[in-house]
């Protein structure tokens, strides 16, 4: 039986289209599920819209649209931009799906029969925003006048009757998984910023909404509708089936990874886990909170109204320079300024110059002195096996690097390689070679055509167009293309007709 991997992101809400920070998870998360079904596992790749609550009606109001009309107006432009962007996800959930309802009742029902739902008055903040309570100790005496602790922005008093979770019983269970599960929460500082809030104790959440009707009534008050994190939250287990789909639930449940960025990662890390002790199911495997990219140092965000469209990006440097630049310019994990000069930077120097000249110049040399055919190797020139033993340490380098999702690591391995094969050209001086006739040629000949080869298969995950052109241009298709069996060096057949095509990153004034 293969292996399977089941990877989420966020599911972003409509009352925004999608800009550079929703695409940066959505890409890294792509990235990763290109790269585990490569490794030959059954991947399942989730990612969606969050469609109910408050924030979603006003945004609706304003715009004097109903609010499932409204969503799939916004819902519209996810799916053209995640096109756009070559996002080949497996299933994109809507909250308004009715399955996705079902499910969200099912769960609360689970919940509330282990007798961890009970009915009391909240009274206190909310920052309809991020959709969340403010707890008292996060408020000051005289409420929240500095805004949300989390987003600055406006809070709102809230009197409601509400249904409330009983967090408070969880807080040593979670503790315990923590210390267990080392690697539950990364990077490492994110895991000790969750653990030493949860150390301070959790308090009961409310999980249900009386005021508006926008969201998912409770099985057993329709009057109320469940908190949209709590209906949101449990998207990762109705986009694989769950409760009906039992098969495909089995399968994929536990998530091995949930992708997000840090504003969210106490939903994530501590409520969502609860959540599923509650119901007596597993919690997911890992949670990735990464950082934020930013314009000056602010987030970018609708709000801050420093949002920039991927379409912008797209139309001048092309998808795979974007999806390079996002993944390869920040560490997974931190926060970085976004800046259309370091793109620009990036996509001439190591996209046109280093990798696109480094096809050319192999193809174009394949071409002139070989009649456009792989050359057989002559075994007269011993850096075949240097090339071997480079290319061993990149497969575990890289692999280590993409299982612990350091794309930018990873990134900067390739970029060794490469950088090194257009030392080697210059080095080995193959027009020269041309000229002495010793065989010689044929092995650097040979060498480069595997060299590029071995990097269209390590750049298939992050730039699929580049590595599906370079692999045409080379002459080979579906052949040699798993990892790791695909990343031994020495495997282009003699003879293999390339085809040199141009060039591939055009240079951006
Ligand atoms: O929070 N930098 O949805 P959302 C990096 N619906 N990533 C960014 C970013 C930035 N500047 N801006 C947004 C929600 N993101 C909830 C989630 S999940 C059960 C419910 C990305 O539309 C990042 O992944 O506000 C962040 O976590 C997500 O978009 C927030 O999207």
């Amino acid at each position: 039986m293969r292996p399977k991997y089941y990877i989420t992101t966020p599911i972003y809400y409509v009352n925004a289209q999608p800009h550079i920070g929703t695409a940066y998870t959505t890409i890294a998360a792509d990235v990763m599920a290109r790269y585990k079904r490569l490794c030959g596992y059954e991947t399942f790749y989730l990612t969606g819209t969050d469609e109910h609550g408050q924030k979603i009606l006003r945004a609706a109001n304003a715009e004097g649209m109903n609010p499932k009309e409204y969503a799939d107006r916004i819902v519209s432009q996810y799916y053209k931009t995640w096109a756009d962007l070559n996002i080949k996800y497996d299933y994109f959930i809507r909250t308004t799906d009715p399955k996705h309802q079902k499910a969200v009742q099912t769960l609360f029902s689970k919940i509330a029969n282990n007798g961890d739902i009970y009915k009391g008055k909240y009274s206190g903040w909310y920052c309809t925003p991020c959709e969340r309570y403010v707890s008292v100790k996060e408020s000051s005496p005289e409420g929240l006048r500095g805004g949300c602790p989390v987003c600055q922005r406006p809070t709102e008093f809230l009197e409601e009757e509400n249904y409330f979770f009983r967090l408070s019983k969880y807080r040593d269970k979670m503790l315990d998984y923590l210390k267990k599960n080392g690697d539950f929460v990364e990077p490492v500082s994110r895991y000790n910023e969750v653990f030493s809030k949860i150390e301070m104790g959790l308090d009961d959440i409310s999980i249900s909404r009386a005021s508006f009707d926008w969201g998912i009534p409770l099985p057993s008050d329709q009057k109320q509708i469940i908190w949209v994190w709590f209906d949101a939250l449990t998207n990762y287990l109705s986009g694989v089936g769950y409760p009906e789909d039992e098969g495909i639930f089995k399968k994929f449940w536990p998530a091995d990874v949930h992708l997000i960025a840090k504003d969210i990662l106490w939903f994530h890390a501590v409520i969502w886990p609860c959540m599923l002790f509650s119901a007596g199911l597993e919690p997911p495997l890992k949670i990735f909170a990464h950082g934020w990219w930013t314009m000056n140092a602010d987030k970018i965000s609708k709000s801050k109204g420093n949002v920039i469209y991927p379409a912008d990006v797209i139309d001048r440097f092309g998808v795979d320079s974007i999806r390079y630049f996002l993944l390869r310019e920040i560490p997974f994990g931190q926060d970085g300024d976004f800046s259309l000069p370091a793109l620009l930077r990036r996509h001439n120097n190591e996209l046109a110059n280093e990798l696109g000249n480094l096809i050319m110049r192999c193809l174009t040399m394949i071409e002139k002195y070989n009649g456009s055919k792989v050359p057989k190797s002559e075994g007269i020139d011993s850096s075949k096996e240097l090339w071997n033993e480079l290319f061993t340490s990149l497969e575990q380098k890289f692999s280590a690097y993409m299982e612990c999702l350091q794309f930018s690591l990873a990134l900067e391995k390739v970029w060794e390689a490469i950088k090194m094969a257009n030392k080697y050209i210059d080095d080995t001086k193959p027009w020269v070679l041309a000229k002495e006739k010793t065989g010689r040629l044929s092995d650097v000949l040979y060498n480069l055509a595997e060299i590029i080869r071995l990097v269209s298969v390590y750049l298939m995950p992050f730039m699929p167009n580049t590595a599906e052109i370079i692999r045409q241009q080379l002459g080979i298709d579906d052949e040699m293309i798993s990892i790791p069996s695909g990343l031994s060096f020495g495997q282009i057949r003699p003879g293999t007709k390339v085809n040199k095509g141009s060039a591939l990153f055009p240079k951006v004034e």
